[in-house]
């Protein structure tokens, strides 16, 4: 198996306190103090100083471009990775003005790289972000390189400015000539600042696709030319904007889709823009919904995605019930009234009206609030209300151009509402069966506190690793369950069987809260939920598998933040009494430098733990299970959004998208040691 992004998550790494060493001048000392802010606390302005950080610099830079190009004035953007990971963003917009800005006394475009938060001010009228992390401007990227370089075509004049680390010796000037208009951006970011200054091709890609995607017909042109032997160089451009997207996307996934249109909402109203596609795929039990506001993508959800799952329920409701109101007459007419047919119309339940739905909502307005555990949620509450009535007096519409998608549409959600009902009745008979029991499952070794905010459960692959869990924890407040027997394929699987699955059911039962519809979180029995498998492809493959399961069967329990990775160390390095754990090839390499001291000949042994069952109890306590010195990762629902769509590739029955994944991972499974 070779599964990874979900593993690779960004660990809370410790902001950079790194202070700067700065000639403070009368003149800029405001100037001075900003940079200096955004260097000492990176994490503040670009998320972290990890890879995270790192990619962030680009969008930043980028998103500049894409408000010319909605303002209409901009139609590509070039983005390059140079030799040394140096980044170049080119546009062909009107150029940042250079003319004095009156306000600071200095060129305008000066002041974008200098003053932080002056990106807005310039901005040509785009729609602009308030809060978060986004929009912080070109000055904060400007603040964390090494050095910057601005050049600014006006269809006159070529304009120059080199900066380092954001500060200036030379004020802007002209260059040479020119006959088009544009601007260029190269900067380097500073390995002062930034853990990590190599730049991953694979998550720009994916970032500047979505880019293009949402903004339709824009071109971005991504390029890679750190190896001169091998440039690689990719256009973006997609005239079908977020329809081209789904059905990339259903591509990727391998997914055969219900109807062959992709069906498009697009609407205006009180200042706020709506851009909806979605198509029913027969991917069943799984449910994506991508959603964007201002171009953000909002992995939380908000008020746009509520306001567009109450307009598909209204609107499909609706017309099922007009539909059967129809059928009737016509049968009264007949005389030839069915049984079944004299039950009231009851409704799809929300859940069954979203079934097998991959649907991308993008809505842009003045301002954002953006609210959640990591900001990724739309809170303006005057969103819901203009999305549900543009979505539905759209569908609707659409729905009566289109009837035989809307037949197909209204026939999936009766299907998927009988699977849920069939479903119920099955858990129901299923749960008595548990309830005659304990009800608890017979590989879990129980915590003796229940107090839900106190304890955690590990979930762990394995009897060796099991019982090393089960002799290392702290038995007052840590439940062990150890998984066994043949992992269900969770992407075929609808709810019923779940509870007939040995390796599943167990989790379910011992969660407490039951799943799908049923889900309820007040009846969880752990605060944290601990998957813990090893450091290798097929403990990728187990965390991929179950939170694939909890995306998609109890999806909460992932929004709330309940869900978490263990993070047991790769390898134990140690010179006689002196141990240190190691959690990275990097890590390992300055142990060993540290516990050799000055001394060339001294002894230090390394073990590379194959799997968690190698550890011994003290071991797997001190390193992967004390709170007090462990590591975890917090899952959210977008890593395990991933694990779902990887899923999805690796267990279709598609074998393209499936050769294709794993030639793209190829790299990695290497890395991964296979
Ligand atoms: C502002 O209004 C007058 C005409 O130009 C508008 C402008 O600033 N356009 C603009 C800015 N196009 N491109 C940028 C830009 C591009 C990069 C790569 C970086 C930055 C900070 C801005």
């Amino acid at each position: 198996m070779f599964l990874l992004p979900v593993l690779f998550m960004e660990g809370n790494m410790a902001e950079n306190e790194m202070a700067m060493d700065v000639n403070y001048g009368a003149d800029d000392i405001q100037v001075l103090k900003g940079l200096e802010a955004v260097r000492k606390r990176p994490g503040m302005y670009v998320g972290s100083s990890g890879e995270g950080g790192l990619h962030h610099l680009v969008y930043e830079i980028v998103d500049n471009s894409i408000d010319e190009a909605l303002a209409g004035y901009c139609t590509e953007i070039d983005v390059s990775i140079l030799p040394e990971n140096v980044i170049r963003v080119v546009d062909n917009g009107r150029g940042i003005p250079t003319a004095i800005n009156h306000s600071e006394g200095i060129s305008a475009a000066t002041v974008v790289f200098t003053i932080l938060h002056a990106g807005g001010k310039f901005g040509g009228g785009g729609y602009k972000v308030a809060g978060g992390l986004h929009g912080v401007g070109a000055s904060v990227v400007n603040a964390l390189s090494e050095w910057l370089e601005v050049e600014i075509h006006d269809g006159k004049n070529v304009h120059f400015q080199h900066f380092d680390r954001g500060e200036y010796t030379e004020e802007i000037k002209i260059i040479g000539e020119t006959d088009h208009t544009g601007t260029q951006v190269t900067f380097k970011p500073d390995s002062e600042i930034f853990h990590t200054t190599e730049f991953k091709y694979d998550i720009l890609q994916e970032r500047l696709r979505e880019k293009a995607f949402l903004n339709g017909g824009l071109k971005i042109v991504l390029s890679d030319l750190r190896d001169p032997e091998n440039p690689v160089k990719e256009v973006m451009q997609y005239d079908g904007g977020i329809m081209s997207y789904i059905e990339w996307l259903n591509k990727k996934r391998g997914a055969d889709v219900l109807h062959p249109d992709v069906i498009y909402l697009h609407g205006e109203m009180n200042g706020i823009d709506v851009e909806i596609a979605f198509q029913y795929t027969t991917d069943f039990n799984s449910e994506v919904f991508r959603s964007f506001a201002n171009n953000i993508h909002t992995g939380e959800g908000g008020t746009h995605e509520i306001g567009l799952k109450k307009a598909l329920s209204k609107v499909i409701n609706d017309y099922a019930k007009a539909y059967k109101e129809a059928n009737e007459k016509n049968k009264v007419k007949k005389a030839a009234k069915k049984k079944e047919d004299e039950k009231p119309f009851t409704g799809f339940s929300g859940e069954a009206i979203r079934e097998a739905i991959n649907a991308i909502i993008s809505v842009k307005l003045p301002e954002c609030e953006f609210e959640g555990q990591t900001k990724g949620k739309l809170g303006n509450p005057e969103v819901q209300p203009v999305v549900y009535k543009i979505a539905t007096e759209q569908l609707t519409y659409y729905f009566e151009e289109h009837p035989e998608t809307a037949l197909i549409v209204m026939n999936k959600a009766i299907n998927s509402q009988a699977a849920r009902d069939a479903a119920k009745r099955a858990m129901e008979a299923k749960r008595k069966s548990v309830m005659d029991s304990n009800g608890l499952p017979g590989k879990l070794a129980d915590c003796s506190e229940s107090d839900p905010t106190k304890t955690e459960i590990y979930i762990v692959e394995g009897d060796s690793a099991g019982g090393s869990a089960k002799n290392g924890r702290d038995r007052r407040f840590q439940a062990i369950l150890s998984l066994w027997g043949k992992m269900l394929n969770v992407e075929k699987a609808r709810a019923d069987k779940v509870y007939n699955n040995d390796k599943l059911s167990p989790v379910v039962k011992a969660l407490g809260t039951g799943i799908a519809d049923e889900f309820d979180i007040t009846k969880l029995r752990y605060g944290r939920v601990v998957i813990m498998a090893d450091a290798d492809v097929d403990g990728m493959h187990i965390r991929t598998l179950m939170l694939t399961f909890f995306f998609r069967f109890m999806r909460p329990l992932l929004e709330q933040g309940h869900v978490y990775c263990a993070q047991p160390p790769l390898f134990k390095v140690w010179r006689g009494k002196n141990v240190r754990y190691a959690f990275s090839d990097e890590e390992r390499d300055q142990y060993i430098a540290e516990l050799m001291g000055e001394n060339p000949n001294a002894k230090v042994d390394v073990q590379r733990y194959k799997g968690l069952g190698e550890m011994d109890p003290d071991q797997l306590w001190e390193t992967t299970m004390n709170p007090e010195t462990r590591t975890m990762l917090r899952v959210s629902v977008e890593d395990a959004a991933k694990a779902d769509e990887i899923m999805s590739i690796l267990m279709g029955d598609k074998v393209e998208p499936r050769r294709e994944f794993i030639e793209a991972n190829a790299k990695l499974a290497v890395n991964l040691d296979i």
